[in-house]
């Protein structure tokens, strides 16, 4: 066994490795930009990491605990966003490898896992700079069973507004929807239902893929 068989072997074996979770990326933004929590004043302000996943999810978790791990996967673990019964809680997310677009119907589902079908405002971006009003739920405190075997959603159709393709978007617990559950809007993850990529091979694949070239030829070479 030649040594630069053995490089040319693992070069191609990273390459591949490397290409996969691009060619299969689940569209859930994978991103948290900022996240403010609510607050409640005296009250306890609600916010943390619930975790119902069942042991999928490894991230932290805890009244008063924030982990952007929470809100990038459909797993059963939510960020209380808190400060329902006073200043509420905002997230930024981003989509870091393509951009929500209109498409028939729904574009956007949000998931909310966890007990209350909370409210909450959401407002869209295509430059994390400017945002927009997109949606508005005013959620529906008669209803608690949003579990991660039966999630509550809230699909977003982005068709007549002025963004018809966008990245970011900032989820903002709906104020004084919720008094005596100062949570507020446990969101677990957000799918974009109509997506667009903007992934281009990283320089670090294609160098892979050319080492990769480099050594084929080299062992082609040496067996001439
Ligand atoms: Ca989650």
């Amino acid at each position: 066994m030649s040594a630069p068989k053995a490089f040319f072997s693992l070069g191609f074996g990273i390459a591949l490795w490397l290409s996969a979770p691009v060619l299969h990326a689940l569209p859930f933004t994978d991103t948290v930009v900022s996240f403010t929590p609510g607050d409640n004043g005296s009250h306890d302000s609600g916010y943390g990491v619930e975790d119902d996943s069942g042991g999928i999810y490894t991230g932290l978790s805890g009244e008063g605990v924030f982990d952007a791990r929470a809100v990038t996967a459909l797993d059963g673990a939510v960020l209380a966003l808190g400060g329902a019964v006073g200043t509420p809680g905002y997230i930024t997310l981003h989509f870091s490898d393509g951009e929500v677009v209109d498409g028939s119907g729904a574009d956007l589902r949000l998931y909310d896992t966890f007990s209350f079908q909370d409210g909450f405002n959401l407002e869209i971006s295509a430059d994390g700079t400017h945002f927009m009003n997109a949606f508005f739920s005013a959620g529906d405190l008669l209803y608690f069973k949003c579990s991660p075997e039966k999630p509550c959603t809230a699909d977003v159709d982005i068709a007549g507004l002025q963004l018809d393709a966008f990245s970011y978007l900032r989820i903002t617990a709906a104020g004084d929807s919720a008094q005596g559950f100062p949570e507020a809007y446990t969101l677990d993850a957000v799918e974009a239902l109509h997506y667009r990529s903007t992934t281009v091979p990283e320089p670090g694949t294609l160098a892979l893929f050319g080492l990769a070239a480099v050594g084929l030829a080299f062992v082609r070479r040496r067996k001439d």
